[in-house]
């Protein structure tokens, strides 16, 4: 059975999400990150860079990166909808994707929760966090004008962007606790008001 490695509130919750939106059976995994499980010599086999989400297939393969598994998750279950194929849906689909994933988590967030990673000395801390909420207060901005007049970041529906916006504005809400933009406090309750999101939130305890 297709198994979700994930920690608690991680950026896994939004593949969590996806996998509850498509209903199919799958089984959780959870890794510790904060007792260091990911670096244990079990979990390296699974997902060598010791990162969650890792999604183990039903053939026991491994599929790491959120982009690539919400991705795979959406096109091998083509009647959820949750990735159109059509050119400019695509291209904006992923274009929310990448920035979410690969600028305003690991170029903002990362800042702001491992400063140490970016910061030559003790000293230089605070303004590597401070740079990390510019990028993430940079990106809300965005999110919120790409969001006005819109359910959901392609229109009616939900897509993979739309998992992925979700765990940022988790973060923001409920790690940071700061307020979101007035349509992207909209999209998270949308979100929060859907079955399969509650359930996912439910299941990591998160609630
Ligand atoms: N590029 C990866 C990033 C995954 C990632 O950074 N996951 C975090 C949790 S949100 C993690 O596993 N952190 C553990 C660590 O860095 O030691 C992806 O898109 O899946």
């Amino acid at each position: 059975m297709t198994k979700l490695f994930y920690a608690p509130g991680s950026c896994a919750l939004g593949i969590h999400v996806l996998l509850e939106e498509i209903g199919a059976p799958f089984e959780l995994a959870k890794v510790n990150l904060a007792a260091r499980e990911q670096f244990l010599p079990d979990y390296v086999k699974i997902n060598p860079k010791s990162k969650v989400p890792a999604l183990m297939r039903d053939d026991g393969t491994v599929l790491t990166e959120w982009p690539a598994i919400a991705a795979w998750l959406a096109l091998t279950h083509p009647d959820k909808g949750l990735l159109s194929l059509e050119a400019e849906q695509l291209a904006r689909t992923l274009e929310s994707v990448d920035y979410v994933c690969a600028s305003l988590h690991m170029q903002g967030f990362t800042r702001i929760w491992k400063p140490e990673a970016f910061a030559p000395t003790e000293t230089d801390k605070a303004a590597v966090k401070a740079r990390g909420q510019e990028i993430v207060d940079k990106g809300l901005v965005w999110f919120d004008g790409e969001l006005a007049g819109k359910d959901y970041l392609g229109g009616a529906t939900m897509s993979i962007a739309d998992a992925a916006l979700f765990y940022l504005e988790f973060w923001v809400a409920e790690r940071l606790k700061q307020p979101l933009p007035v349509h992207l406090a909209a999209h998270y309750a949308r979100m929060r008001a859907r079955p399969a999101v509650a359930k996912a939130l439910a299941d990591e305890g998160l609630v």
